[in-house]
């Protein structure tokens, strides 16, 4: 008898918390709600670049974790001819994490095709980067991962730390600007240092973090023989010796104090150096 109140019992407590999940839209009905099952196939009908795709339903896919350059940056293309040649008219399945859409709206996916997880594929050829976004970084470990071996082996945007001779290189950043306040943005700055006995020009160089939306081309600057280049991320007046990202100052600072990784593409659009921290 008391085994039957126990059982009944336990059945009333599995139910209530399954319609409290359907109450509080963790479980939705509809298509998204399959695929967070992720049994279901989609067919990918148009590929926008390297980290973005269409579905036949006309569905928008943001791939996960990882990152490409945006338009007119190096490797852009490349990466996405390389997404082209392996989701193209392909049968994928979508996996999600935590959080289901970006804000423009997009789905926010791991991309399986015959058991190979293409997130990773695109950053182990080197043309994407391993970003994690908190909530959504199931997988992360393992696109760290490919992103070492990806740097290891100086593939895509990666060959440039393979050239003989590589003169300036990114000697510090310095993230101490709290936040999404509208204060001193230049309490943070990126250090750059010639070790080269001869003056380099920095014109339509590219520095970049690990975001889509902060990058800074720089104009007919040069980094003279063995000497260092301050840019900081805020307003101010341009000298020798300092730069100034943003004039007039955006929303956001650009070196994450959570972490981040600096981009150094020289004028021929190979990586000059890298930073992560
Ligand atoms: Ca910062
Ligand atoms: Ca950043």
């Amino acid at each position: 008898m008391n085994f039957l109140k126990l059982s009944l019992f336990s059945i009333f407590i599995v139910i209530g918390f399954v319609s409290f999940l359907f109450q509080t839209g963790k479980v939705q009905t509809g298509k998204i709600n399959f695929l967070l099952f992720g049994d279901n196939l989609e067919k990918i009908t148009a590929v926008l670049d390297g980290d973005t795709v269409v579905l036949e339903n006309g569905k928008e896919i943001r791939y996960l974790g990882i990152n490409t350059t945006e338009k007119e940056q190096p490797y852009t293309e490349e990466a996405a001819d390389f997404n082209r040649n392996l989701v193209l008219g392909k049968m994928v399945r979508l996996e999600l994490d935590v959080e289901n859409e970006d804000r423009y709206g997009r789905l926010l996916a791991y991309v399986w095709k015959n058991g190979e997880l293409i997130n990773q594929k695109i950053i182990e050829s080197g043309l994407a980067i391993s970003v994690g976004t908190q909530p959504d970084t199931k997988y992360q470990y393992l696109f760290d991962q490919a992103q070492e071996t990806a740097k290891n082996n100086c593939l895509g945007i990666w060959e440039g730390l393979c050239e003989k001779e590589r003169c300036v290189k990114i000697a510090n950043v310095e993230k101490n600007y709290q936040g999404r306040e509208k204060k001193n943005k230049n309490n943070e700055w990126i250090e750059l240092e010639n070790f080269c006995g001869r003056k380099i020009s920095l014109d339509k160089w590219l520095l970049k973090d690990n975001s889509s939306s902060n990058f800074y081309i720089f104009g007919g600057v040069d980094l003279l023989a063995n000497a260092k280049l301050f840019l900081y991320s805020g307003c101010g007046k341009n000298s020798d010796k300092k730069l100034y990202w943003q004039c007039p100052e955006r929303e956001y600072s650009v070196w994450n104090n959570s972490g981040d990784q600096a981009f150094l593409f020289d004028e021929k659009g190979l990586l000059a150096d890298y930073f992560a921290y």
